[in-house]
């Protein structure tokens, strides 16, 4: 069954890049589906819980991908239509990297790569100091894994053993100049942070019902899921090329992009 809201989602991506002439399109289309399947299906956030203690945390840590998290809590509903048409424009609500103010759905600040880990385990801790039910989730990129900041904060949940922490690589083995194999490589990534005392699931992070099955299991121990995906998914001449880290569609390639989304989505 095709689920609309994918192509939704990502057709407000791809146009949000285009009209403000931005980079990082490729990146946010990898999560599109990872963050769908967490604001849609798994995390306990709503417009009536926002201000509780007890619901879920949600962070972006690699923020450059912010698009997909506005066109995400757009398409929920948290975020109305001025904020998307805001979005990395002069005197707009949105800016390209995540600022925590201009939103309570927003959890906190991001852009510098490697600082959403330790900010998620300072929540998780938080949770179980409070004796609140509420799990954290951590998204961050497989370049990102480069950052020392990120083994810390694995080290520390391990330590606390903060079984409320779900870490979740968005292993789309590209970054911003090179492979990430290349730059420094990731391959033995599960055998690592297993290491620490998570429990590792390895799945397709553009399979809805595999990440969802997955996002909702529980576990004694901290969890990470290392979810193989695809940079720039969705969009052919996007998918798997670098370049696509730093280019924005022109108006012709928005057309193509946005043909091929109502063929596939
Ligand atoms: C500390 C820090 N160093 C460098 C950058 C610049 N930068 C932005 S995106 C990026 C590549 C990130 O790669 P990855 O985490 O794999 O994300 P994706 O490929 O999904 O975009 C870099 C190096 C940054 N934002 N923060």
């Amino acid at each position: 069954m095709k689920e609309r809201m994918l192509r939704k989602i990502r057709e407000t991506i791809v146009n949000m890049v285009y009209r403000a002439n931005v980079s990082h399109v490729a990146s946010a289309l990898s999560i599109a589906d990872i963050l769908y399947v967490l604001y849609f299906k798994v995390a306990n956030i709503s417009l009536e819980n926002i201000n509780s203690k007890n619901r879920d945390i949600v962070i972006l840590s690699k923020a450059h991908a912010s698009a997909a998290l506005y066109s995400v809590l757009y398409h929920k509903g948290f975020l109305s239509k001025d904020y998307i048409d805001g979005y990395s424009v002069d005197n707009g609500k949105l800016p390209c990297h995540i600022d925590k103010d201009k939103s309570n759905f927003f959890e906190v600040s991001g852009g510098s790569l490697g600082h959403g880990p330790s900010l998620g385990a300072g929540f998780a801790l938080a949770k179980k100091m409070d004796n609140n039910s509420g799990r954290v989730f951590v998204i961050v990129g497989d370049g990102e894994c480069n950052e020392g900041s990120l083994w810390e904060a694995i080290m520390f949940v391990s330590t606390h053993k903060l079984n409320n922490y779900t870490l979740i690589v968005d292993y789309n083995k590209l970054q911003g100049f090179g492979t990430t194999d290349k730059i420094i490589c990731q391959n033995n990534l599960a055998e690592r942070i297993k290491s620490f005392g998570f429990k590792v699931y390895e799945i397709d992070g553009n399979n809805i019902e595999e990440t969802e099955k997955t996002l909702k299991l529980k576990s004694k121990t901290p969890i990470a899921i290392i979810a193989h995906s695809v940079k720039g998914k969705g969009v052919s001449f996007m998918e798997n090329k670098l370049e696509w880290h730093y280019k924005s569609p022109n108006e012709e390639q928005l057309n193509i992009a946005l043909r091929e989304l109502k063929e596939k989505y």
